[in-house]
């Protein structure tokens, strides 16, 4: 048997090492490398999928054309030149008389680590409007880091340093082996643990100190455990004074936030909240996992994940040994910016990007002053992935699909992501696909997206292409871990797969980009971005750096702030952010109050936290693996007892989630492990057994949550634009199903 050294790309973007063991381009096996220094420890189950999932019916395997209406399920199979040419021809055409900015594509977790191939696509096309879920996934937390620290701070846990770890609106049990490992491992090692979680979850049950909070109020927390920690002086006096900009303003917000107030605001008794203060303050440095609750949270997602960094900061817990250390790309490597070709978009290009004029903190306007400050850091090859950190608006991406305003949207290209599922006001989205004129999703499997479009073209997987998780690639941290493919991507008269490298490239070189698409395959665009580390390495090509050792990390370092200046415009840790000053925002943290009017509390009267994460799923993903649908074969609602009793429910009845927007059914189970007044929500839910074909969708209006969500651009966060998932905005009402 051969053993192959491949990344695995089953969960977001981590992108594990694995070892594959294949036979006669059979995979027999897929075990953990756990050399490497990113895996999931022994903490995952999804690579015991691989086998199921690589061979699984369910999977595309050929270029589809649909044959009669949309969503009817006709499929022709085509050649991959035919669909190629023919989709390019229909991009040009509507180009030519819409305008380039007429073309949009989806993104979601980031798979295929090939999103940079996607932007260079765009801005060579000519288009700004690539929209996706970083606006309410990661883009927010990363764009905070550059626009505060000028770096990505990235967890340094050393046994006899780090005093604490603390998890801020993050379950990694079910969702992050990684950070789970670390949590289990600073626990044995002694270190104080923390858990900020409206819920009783498996870490906050184990945790020395939980913080039961009302959801979407950290922001508040945070300015109030400041305020104690100032006003006590409980803080780290000489890193303030030294590397921090704007303390004196932070501290007269900070004292709006009285002990009584954030109370009153997060539901903690005001001696509970002295106390976490003080515990927080007691235990540095720390290590901490910021979650995605913040970002699911508007109005306060911004300004949430700020106050929780800042609070960091005057703790002296950043650019610490056993703190988070500032960190930078690996010398050497090309990261995902400087490969995306942002030059190339034209000024007026990037000036009609959909919802950058309203939400401008993660769109244009702000990408261009973070990025001109990290360019006098680290010229070209900086962290600051326009994928990432500069996205459309989705939700007006859609509006403007269905109305034409403020320009008519006409192409959509959905890669790696499932719109249908992921994205808020599942109907909306379902209008503005089907008023598209051309439809195209590029999947590894089917999906309810997929059944809507008009062309339908198969990925390749993990297991097919050499791949490296965008963790890597985009450059915040100084590691690059590599992997080779496992099997082919195409085995003629079986399978015709690209990887999402050759995707773009194919569209691209029909569309005239021919000159900058230089490397014909993704095996030699990593060969080129690594080109430098494997020379010095001494390797002869990459196949030898993989099979010798494949990745190289140079661990960062404390003291960064000490060199002189960080990549902020003043130079410091901007407490205070001349960023979103410049772009017309609050420059320190405040808590916002959503306006929420009484008759709709009344008539809905629970607060939903939905998409807890959950093994073995991945969002959407897995549902059609029958080993998987096994283990978890229902969408499940979690209640408070005491609600389900008055409503007649008992665990297993199946429960109607009401919004104006629409209603599906998940399972009850109920719950103690959060206060009245909640209910939590699974995501994603479909049924790939169900009928594809219309109205079904693979039953997409049954139990996915997102049909019940709101994106309506007013209660989207005013910097970032991300919609409510979480938080108070997210209101419903229950009954038995
Ligand atoms: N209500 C609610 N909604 C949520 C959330 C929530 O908590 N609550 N969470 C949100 C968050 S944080 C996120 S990140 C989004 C996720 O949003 P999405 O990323 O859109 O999630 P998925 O539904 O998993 O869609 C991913 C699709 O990409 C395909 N895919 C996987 N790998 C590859 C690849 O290598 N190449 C290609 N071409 N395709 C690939 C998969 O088969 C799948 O169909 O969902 C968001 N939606
Ligand atoms: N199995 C699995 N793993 C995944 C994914 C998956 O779909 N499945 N998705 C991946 C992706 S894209 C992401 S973004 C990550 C997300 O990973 P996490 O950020 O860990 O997301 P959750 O598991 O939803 O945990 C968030 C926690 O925040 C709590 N919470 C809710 N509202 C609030 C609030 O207002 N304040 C605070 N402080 N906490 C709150 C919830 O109760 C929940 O326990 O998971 C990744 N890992
Ligand atoms: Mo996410």
């Amino acid at each position: 048997m051969e053993v192959k050294y491949s990344t695995c790309y089953f969960c977001t973007s981590r992108g594990c090492a694995m070892k594959v063991y294949v036979e006669a381009g059979e995979i027999k096996k897929v075990s953990v490398d756990t050399d490497a220094p990113v895996t999931p420890g022994g903490f995952c189950v999804r690579p015991t999928l691989a086998r199921d999932y690589q061979n699984h019916p369910f999977r595309l395997s050929f270029p589809l054309k649909r044959r009669s209406a949309r969503g009817a399920n006709h499929w022709e199979q085509i050649s991959w030149d035919r669909a190629l040419d023919e989709i390019a021809g229909k991009l040009a055409r509507i180009r030519d008389q819409y305008g380039a900015e007429a073309v949009a594509t989806s993104s979601g977790t980031g798979r295929g680590a090939a999103d940079f191939a996607k932007t260079r696509f765009m801005n060579l096309f000519g288009s700004p409007n690539r929209f996706g879920a970083v606006t309410i996934c990661y883009g927010p937390r990363s764009m905070v880091w550059y626009t505060t620290f000028g770096s990505s701070v990235v967890p340094d846990q050393k046994p006899g340093k780090t005093q604490m770890m603390v998890l801020w609106g993050r379950n990694p049990h079910e969702g992050g082996p990684s950070s789970w490992h670390s949590f289990l491992k600073a626990k044995s090692a002694g270190m104080r643990t923390m858990v900020v979680d409206p819920r009783l979850t498996e870490p906050a049950r184990r945790a020395d100190l939980w913080v039961q909070l009302r959801p979407g109020t950290d922001v508040a927390l945070a300015l109030g455990m400041m305020n104690v920690i100032i006003e006590e002086r409980l803080y780290h006096e000489e890193f303030v004074k030294s590397h921090t900009f704007g303390f004196a303003e932070l501290k007269e917000r900070a004292s709006e936030y009285t002990v009584e107030r954030v109370a009153g605001i997060t539901g903690l008794s005001p001696y509970k909240l002295v106390e976490i203060a003080r515990f927080f303050a007691q235990h540095q440095p720390h290590n901490m996992v910021i979650g995605v609750a913040a970002e699911h949270s508007p109005p306060n997602s911004i300004h949430a994940i700020r106050a929780i960094n800042i609070l960091r900061a005057i703790v002296g817990s950043i650019d610490t040994e056993g703190g988070g250390l500032l960190a930078g790309p690996c010398p050497g490597f090309v990261p995902d910016a400087a490969m995306e070709l942002n030059h190339m978009l034209p000024k007026e290009q990037r000036a009609k990007q959909i919802g950058a004029d309203r939400f401008r903190f993660l769109s244009y306007p702000g990408w261009e002053l973070v990025e001109t400050e990290l360019k006098k850091r680290w010229g070209e090859r900086h962290p600051l992935a326009a994928y990432l950190n500069c996205m459309a608006h989705a939700p007006s991406v859609f509006r403007a699909m269905l109305s034409g305003e403020p320009y008519p949207v006409k192409g959509l290209i959905v890669s790696a992501s499932n719109p249908l599922l992921s994205f808020a006001n599942t109907r909306l989205v379902y209008e503005a696909l089907k008023a598209t004129e051309l439809l195209v999703t590029f999947d590894i499997t089917w999906t309810p997206t997929a059944q809507l479009s008009d062309y339908v073209l198969p990925a390749a997987c993990w297991l097919e292409r050499p791949d490296m998780g965008n963790f890597a690639s985009v450059g915040a941290y100084p590691l690059v871990q590599i992997g080779e493919a496992a099997v082919p991507s195409r085995v003629p008269g079986e399978y015709e797969r690209l990887d999402d490298y050759e995707f773009w490239r194919g569209l691209g070189t029909r569309l005239g980009q021919e000159e900058h698409w230089p490397w014909e395959t993704f095996e030699e665009v990593w060969e080129y971005r690594l080109k430098e580390i494997i020379e010095e390495r001494g390797n002869a090509s990459l196949r030898e750096f993989i099979r010798e050792k494949r990745w190289a990390l140079e661990p960062p370092r404390p003291g960064i702030c000490r060199q002189g200046s960080l990549a902020t415009p003043s130079g410091k840790v901007e407490l205070y952010s001349t960023i979103l000053e410049r772009l017309g925002y609050d420059p320190l943290p405040l808590y916002i109050e959503p306006d929420i009017p009484e008759h709709v509390k009344k008539k809905y009267p629970l607060v939903n936290i939905s998409g807890p994460r959950v093994r073995p799923y991945h969002h959407s993903e897995f549902r059609h693996v029958e080993s998987f649908r096994r283990q978890h074969p229902d969408p499940i609602v979690e209640i408070p007892v005491d609600t389900a009793r008055k409503k007649g429910i008992v665990d297993g009845d199946w429960v109607y989630i009401e919004t104006p927007l629409g209603k599906v059914k998940q399972r009850a189970r109920l719950s103690s492990a959060f206060s009245p007044g909640y209910i939590v929500t699974q995501h994603a839910w479909w049924f790939p057994e169900e009928p594809g074909e219309e109205p079904s969708l693979h039953g997409l209006w049954e139990s996915n949550i997102n049909v019940t969500t709101d994106d309506d651009p007013d209660k989207c966060d005013p910097l970032s634009g991300g919609w409510p998932l979480k938080g108070q905005y997210l209101r419903c009402r229950i009954s038995k199903a």
